[in-house]
Protein backbone atom coordinates (compact mmCIF):
# COMPACT_ATOMS: atom_id res chain seq x y z
CA UNK A 1 0.00 0.00 0.00
CA UNK A 2 1.41 3.69 -0.55
CA UNK A 3 1.55 5.85 2.22
CA UNK A 4 -1.52 7.57 3.47
CA UNK A 5 -1.71 11.02 5.22
CA UNK A 6 -3.78 10.62 8.00
CA UNK A 7 -5.20 14.50 8.42
CA UNK A 8 -5.25 14.17 12.14
CA UNK A 9 -3.92 15.82 15.32
CA UNK A 10 -5.62 13.45 17.42
CA UNK A 11 -3.62 10.67 19.06
CA UNK A 12 -6.49 8.47 19.79
CA UNK A 13 -7.54 8.34 16.46
CA UNK A 14 -4.40 7.84 14.90
CA UNK A 15 -3.27 4.83 17.39
CA UNK A 16 -7.16 3.49 16.74
CA UNK A 17 -6.22 3.82 12.71
CA UNK A 18 -3.30 2.26 12.84
CA UNK A 19 -4.76 -0.49 15.01
CA UNK A 20 -7.14 -1.35 12.02
CA UNK A 21 -4.95 -1.51 9.02
CA UNK A 22 -1.62 -3.01 10.75
CA UNK A 23 1.81 -3.00 11.69
CA UNK A 24 2.57 -2.97 7.79
CA UNK A 25 1.27 0.82 6.46
CA UNK A 26 2.96 3.47 7.16
CA UNK A 27 0.56 6.23 7.61
CA UNK A 28 1.95 9.98 8.76
CA UNK A 29 -0.57 12.38 10.63
CA UNK A 30 -0.86 16.01 10.84
CA UNK A 31 2.38 15.73 13.48
CA UNK A 32 4.37 14.71 10.43
CA UNK A 33 3.58 17.97 8.89
CA UNK A 34 3.23 20.70 11.05
CA UNK A 35 3.98 23.30 8.54
CA UNK A 36 0.13 22.78 7.77
CA UNK A 37 -0.97 24.13 10.91
CA UNK A 38 -4.94 24.12 12.34
CA UNK A 39 -7.24 23.42 9.51
CA UNK A 40 -10.78 25.22 10.16
CA UNK A 41 -13.53 22.97 10.47
CA UNK A 42 -16.34 25.14 9.02
CA UNK A 43 -18.81 23.47 7.95
CA UNK A 44 -21.88 22.23 10.05
CA UNK A 45 -22.09 18.38 8.98
CA UNK A 46 -19.13 15.66 9.78
CA UNK A 47 -19.35 14.87 5.91
CA UNK A 48 -18.02 18.60 5.50
CA UNK A 49 -15.56 19.11 7.81
CA UNK A 50 -14.48 15.76 7.04
CA UNK A 51 -13.75 16.83 3.28
CA UNK A 52 -12.56 20.06 4.69
CA UNK A 53 -9.62 18.15 6.39
CA UNK A 54 -9.04 15.19 3.88
CA UNK A 55 -8.95 18.32 0.68
CA UNK A 56 -6.82 20.62 2.92
CA UNK A 57 -4.12 18.07 3.30
CA UNK A 58 -4.41 16.07 0.10
CA UNK A 59 -3.56 19.56 -1.59
CA UNK A 60 -1.03 21.04 0.55
CA UNK A 61 0.90 16.81 0.70
CA UNK A 62 0.32 16.14 -3.08
CA UNK A 63 -0.49 12.67 -1.27
CA UNK A 64 -3.69 10.79 -0.36
CA UNK A 65 -5.30 11.63 2.03
CA UNK A 66 -7.82 10.76 4.61
CA UNK A 67 -9.76 12.27 7.57
CA UNK A 68 -12.20 11.63 10.04
CA UNK A 69 -14.66 13.76 11.85
CA UNK A 70 -16.48 12.54 14.81
CA UNK A 71 -18.61 13.61 17.83
CA UNK A 72 -21.32 12.50 19.83
CA UNK A 73 -25.16 13.08 18.78
CA UNK A 74 -27.08 13.36 22.35
CA UNK A 75 -30.20 13.41 22.04
CA UNK A 76 -32.03 14.91 25.17
CA UNK A 77 -29.83 17.84 23.97
CA UNK A 78 -31.16 17.92 20.32
CA UNK A 79 -28.08 16.41 18.82
CA UNK A 80 -25.33 18.88 21.02
CA UNK A 81 -22.39 18.32 21.02
CA UNK A 82 -22.39 16.60 17.47
CA UNK A 83 -20.03 18.33 15.24
CA UNK A 84 -18.87 20.84 18.16
CA UNK A 85 -17.74 17.82 20.57
CA UNK A 86 -14.04 18.49 20.17
CA UNK A 87 -14.84 22.54 21.40
CA UNK A 88 -17.54 21.65 23.72
CA UNK A 89 -15.37 22.26 26.30
CA UNK A 90 -11.48 22.63 26.43
CA UNK A 91 -10.15 19.57 28.15
CA UNK A 92 -11.36 15.67 27.82
CA UNK A 93 -12.20 15.74 31.42
CA UNK A 94 -14.35 19.27 31.43
CA UNK A 95 -15.93 17.96 28.60
CA UNK A 96 -17.44 15.08 30.34
CA UNK A 97 -18.07 17.40 33.32
CA UNK A 98 -19.76 19.62 31.44
CA UNK A 99 -22.19 17.05 29.72
CA UNK A 100 -23.10 15.60 33.19
CA UNK A 101 -24.08 18.54 34.29
CA UNK A 102 -26.43 19.36 31.57
CA UNK A 103 -27.95 15.91 31.79
CA UNK A 104 -28.23 16.35 35.28
CA UNK A 105 -31.87 14.90 36.28
CA UNK A 106 -32.73 13.26 32.50
CA UNK A 107 -33.71 9.85 32.91
CA UNK A 108 -31.84 6.60 31.68
CA UNK A 109 -34.32 6.17 29.63
CA UNK A 110 -33.71 9.64 27.74
CA UNK A 111 -29.84 9.44 27.76
CA UNK A 112 -29.74 7.90 24.14
CA UNK A 113 -26.92 8.92 22.02
CA UNK A 114 -24.83 7.58 19.30
CA UNK A 115 -21.67 8.33 17.91
CA UNK A 116 -20.86 9.24 14.41
CA UNK A 117 -18.05 9.22 12.11
CA UNK A 118 -17.47 10.30 8.51
CA UNK A 119 -14.40 9.34 6.82
CA UNK A 120 -13.00 11.13 3.86
CA UNK A 121 -10.40 9.87 1.62
CA UNK A 122 -9.05 12.45 -0.91
CA UNK A 123 -6.61 12.01 -3.94
CA UNK A 124 -4.09 14.38 -4.56
CA UNK A 125 -6.38 15.53 -7.69
CA UNK A 126 -9.28 16.38 -5.51
CA UNK A 127 -11.17 12.88 -6.38
CA UNK A 128 -13.06 12.41 -2.76
CA UNK A 129 -14.98 9.14 -1.15
CA UNK A 130 -17.13 9.24 1.82
CA UNK A 131 -18.17 6.24 4.16
CA UNK A 132 -20.00 6.66 8.07
CA UNK A 133 -20.60 4.85 10.98
CA UNK A 134 -22.44 4.95 14.02
CA UNK A 135 -22.26 3.51 17.49
CA UNK A 136 -25.42 3.79 19.31
CA UNK A 137 -25.58 3.88 23.23
CA UNK A 138 -26.53 5.96 26.32
CA UNK A 139 -24.86 8.44 28.66
CA UNK A 140 -23.83 7.32 32.18
CA UNK A 141 -24.07 8.63 35.06
CA UNK A 142 -20.08 9.03 35.99
CA UNK A 143 -16.92 7.95 33.99
CA UNK A 144 -15.95 4.30 33.91
CA UNK A 145 -12.58 2.67 32.06
CA UNK A 146 -9.29 3.88 31.50
CA UNK A 147 -9.22 3.04 27.51
CA UNK A 148 -10.11 5.21 24.64
CA UNK A 149 -10.16 8.82 24.71
CA UNK A 150 -12.74 11.90 24.87
CA UNK A 151 -15.92 10.71 25.55
CA UNK A 152 -15.43 6.60 25.85
CA UNK A 153 -15.56 6.74 29.80
CA UNK A 154 -19.46 7.88 29.56
CA UNK A 155 -20.54 6.06 26.88
CA UNK A 156 -22.78 3.01 27.77
CA UNK A 157 -22.78 0.15 25.44
CA UNK A 158 -25.91 -1.67 25.49
CA UNK A 159 -24.27 -4.15 27.90
CA UNK A 160 -23.66 -1.57 30.42
CA UNK A 161 -19.79 -1.40 29.33
CA UNK A 162 -18.35 1.90 28.94
CA UNK A 163 -16.15 2.14 25.87
CA UNK A 164 -13.16 3.20 28.00
CA UNK A 165 -13.80 -0.09 29.38
CA UNK A 166 -12.46 -2.23 26.04
CA UNK A 167 -9.87 -2.89 24.59
CA UNK A 168 -8.47 -1.29 20.96
CA UNK A 169 -9.74 -4.54 19.14
CA UNK A 170 -13.04 -4.75 20.90
CA UNK A 171 -13.69 -1.01 20.44
CA UNK A 172 -12.54 -1.06 16.96
CA UNK A 173 -14.92 -4.16 16.50
CA UNK A 174 -18.35 -2.04 17.29
CA UNK A 175 -16.94 1.72 17.09
CA UNK A 176 -18.14 4.18 14.67
CA UNK A 177 -14.71 4.71 13.56
CA UNK A 178 -14.13 0.98 12.80
CA UNK A 179 -17.26 0.30 11.34
CA UNK A 180 -16.45 3.55 9.00
CA UNK A 181 -12.93 2.42 7.82
CA UNK A 182 -14.23 -1.22 7.15
CA UNK A 183 -16.31 0.10 4.41
CA UNK A 184 -13.19 2.40 3.27
CA UNK A 185 -11.25 -0.68 3.24
CA UNK A 186 -12.45 -1.37 -0.40
CA UNK A 187 -12.07 2.16 -1.56
CA UNK A 188 -8.80 2.00 -0.21
CA UNK A 189 -7.93 -1.12 -2.27
CA UNK A 190 -9.40 0.01 -5.37
CA UNK A 191 -7.20 3.11 -5.50
CA UNK A 192 -4.24 2.51 -3.27
CA UNK A 193 -3.78 -1.38 -3.74
CA UNK A 194 -3.72 -1.60 -0.23
P1 LIG B 1 -8.83 16.09 14.37
O1 LIG B 1 -9.82 17.08 13.85
O2 LIG B 1 -7.42 16.57 14.37
O3 LIG B 1 -8.98 14.73 13.72
P2 LIG B 1 -10.34 16.31 16.84
O4 LIG B 1 -10.19 15.72 18.21
O5 LIG B 1 -10.46 17.81 16.72
O6 LIG B 1 -9.13 15.79 15.94
P3 LIG B 1 -12.98 16.06 15.67
O7 LIG B 1 -12.99 17.45 15.20
O8 LIG B 1 -13.46 14.96 14.74
O9 LIG B 1 -11.53 15.58 16.14
O10 LIG B 1 -13.79 15.99 17.03
C1 LIG B 1 -14.23 14.78 17.51
C2 LIG B 1 -14.38 14.85 19.00
O11 LIG B 1 -15.46 13.96 19.30
C3 LIG B 1 -13.14 14.32 19.72
O12 LIG B 1 -12.23 15.30 20.11
C4 LIG B 1 -13.78 13.62 20.92
O13 LIG B 1 -14.05 14.57 21.92
C5 LIG B 1 -15.11 13.11 20.34
N1 LIG B 1 -14.92 11.74 19.82
C6 LIG B 1 -14.83 11.34 18.53
N2 LIG B 1 -14.64 10.02 18.42
C7 LIG B 1 -14.59 9.57 19.68
C8 LIG B 1 -14.39 8.28 20.24
O14 LIG B 1 -14.15 7.22 19.50
N3 LIG B 1 -14.39 8.17 21.57
C9 LIG B 1 -14.60 9.25 22.35
N4 LIG B 1 -14.77 10.50 21.92
C10 LIG B 1 -14.77 10.66 20.58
Amino acid sequence: MKDLVFATSNKGKLVELQGLVGEGVKIASLADYPQLGEIPETADTFEGNSELKARAVAMATGRWALADDSGLVVDALSGRPGVYSARYAPTDAERIAKLLAELGGVDDVKRTARFVCSLCLCSPTGEVVFTRGTCEGRIGHAPRGAHGFGYDPIFELPDGHTLAELTHDQKSGLSHRGHAFRLMVPELKARLGA
